[in-house]
């Protein structure tokens, strides 16, 4: 103890020599003071109510009557509260704002807005904004027109706790709930629930260093795809269910003429996602990579489709080839026709498959290499990138009801391989999203 002593002493006597400081420097230490406040209470808190008025000044007493109004008016520091109750929008929310500007719904209330209008995005951040955050809202593709819910361009955009669908009605061509453009870098998506587009649930093309994270996103045609030269992005912890072809995409057919890149998708990691479908048959992989080199799949648990790897590209002419790609402590439980892992020519240069656990519940072809179709004890032995693979039913709490925790007897459990800066319990990490804890430990620390 006596030890601490020394080191406490300075930092006291730091304090108390504050009052000593003599009155030159007091005084421009209050001049300072005065230029920092007024700087700080520049930063404006505005209002929007469906019951508002443009023409009011955006105060709680008097707020706007629209989001648009507010996304003009916001500047650096600013937060917009918007009220619930649902807002009929028949032009485009655009976004232009140098931030940090937050438009947050109001605490404990549901702010709904209907877009009915005729441009390509319902909710737009543009190119040289930075820093927005959009926070609660619910938005609704309610349109004749084709278009997507919400365009992302600029720098560090955060989506959270927001609602984005397709009315059904209107759900008739191929656009995305959430568009992330090629001008669009540091994005983050998380907590979002999202369904019902056309295409996408999120599309990025070109875009780098995304976050994708902690999204419930169903019935689309894929849930998440980055591609077109997308980089360094991170999906992890989503759930994702129910789609026409694959969830998760690294990688794709992007047209040439979109943008110059070298590659599909690199460097991305997909971790810990939960993805089932009710119907798995022909889907091409519910986790796909396409064109993607030195990305890492891990701990992700697929119930109906499998993992595959191919040639993206130009899809007149696809020449990107996968490469230097990890796949380690997956599970896929194989229950439709899709290939529980499908490796197409020229996709497998550096490929390291590491204590996946595959399983099945259909008896056609299981494994598809180089287009020819085989069962797991063929792929173990032919297959010199495949290591530590278990072939075993992995023991979830309950297939029916979508519960893939691992029971207390799973071959998942501490049958992982270890990943650099990834958490566990117990003596090793598991196999799957789900990493087993005892009861009694809180289920959401380690596992979702
Ligand atoms: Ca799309
Ligand atoms: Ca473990």
């Amino acid at each position: 103890m006596t030890l601490l002593k020394p080191s406490i002493t300075p930092v006291v006597s730091d304090f108390l020599e504050i009052p000593s400081i003599c009155l030159p420097m007091r005084r421009l230490l209050i001049l300072v003071f005065l230029f920092v406040l007024p700087i700080e209470s520049v930063a404006a808190t505005y209002y929007v109510a469906p019951q508002g008025n443009d023409q009011w000044p955006g105060t709680e007493a008097q707020p706007w009557a629209s989001l648009n109004k507010a996304a003009g008016t916001a500047i650096s520091g600013d937060r917009v509260f918007i009220k619930g109750g649902t807002y009929i929008v028949h032009q485009k929310v655009a976004m232009y704002n140098k931030g940090p500007v937050i438009f947050r719904a109001y605490p404990d209330q549901q702010p709904l807005f209907r877009f009915t209008g005729t441009d390509t995005y319902a909710v737009g951040i543009g190119d040289k904004a930075d820093h927005i955050t959009i926070d609660g809202l619910t938005v609704v593709w309610a349109s004749n027109a084709n278009g997507n819910i919400l365009g992302i361009g600029g720098k560090y955009a955060t989506v959270q706790q927001c609602h984005l669908y397709f009315d059904e009605a209107y759900a008739y061509s191929k656009y995305d709930c959430i568009k992330i453009l090629s001008t669009g870098h540091h994005a983050t998506v998380d907590g979002c629930h999202i369904h019902g587009a056309p295409d996408q649930g999120i599309d990025a093309v070109g875009a780098d260093n995304l976050i994708i994270r902690n999204n419930m996103i169903h019935d689309c045609q894929n849930a998440i795809v980055l591609k077109g030269g997308s980089d360094n992005d991170v999906i992890e912890e989503n759930t994702c269910y129910n789609f026409q072809h694959g969830a998760i995409g690294l990688g794709g057919y992007t047209g040439k003429k979109f943008i110059n890149y070298d590659l599909e998708n690199t460097n991305s990691v997909v971790r810990r996602n939960i993805v089932y479908y009710d119907n798995a048959n022909n889907i091409g992989g519910g986790v796909f990579l396409q064109g993607a080199k030195g990305c890492l799949v891990h701990n992700n648990t697929l119930y109906g489709p499998g993992i595959h790897l191919r040639t993206g590209g130009d899809p007149e002419n696809p020449t990107f080839l996968c490469a230097d790609n990890r796949i380690c402590n997956n599970i896929i439980w194989r229950t439709g026709n899709d290939g529980i892992l499908v490796v197409e020519p020229g996709n497998s240069s550096g490929l390291a498959l590491r204590n996946n656990l595959y399983w099945k519940t259909t008896d056609s072809g299981e494994f598809k290499i180089n287009n020819q179709w085989c069962a797991y004890n063929e792929f173990k032995s032919v297959c010199s990138y495949n290591h530590s693979s278990l072939f075993l039913d992995p023991q979830f709490i309950d297939v029916s009801s979508r519960d893939f925790s691992l029971s207390a007897t799973s071959p998942c459990i501490d049958a992982g391989f270890p990943i650099n800066g990834t958490g566990f319990h117990g003596a090793r990490i598991d196999i799957g999203a789900s990493e087993y804890a005892p009861v009694s430990a809180p289920k959401d620390v380690a596992a979702r």
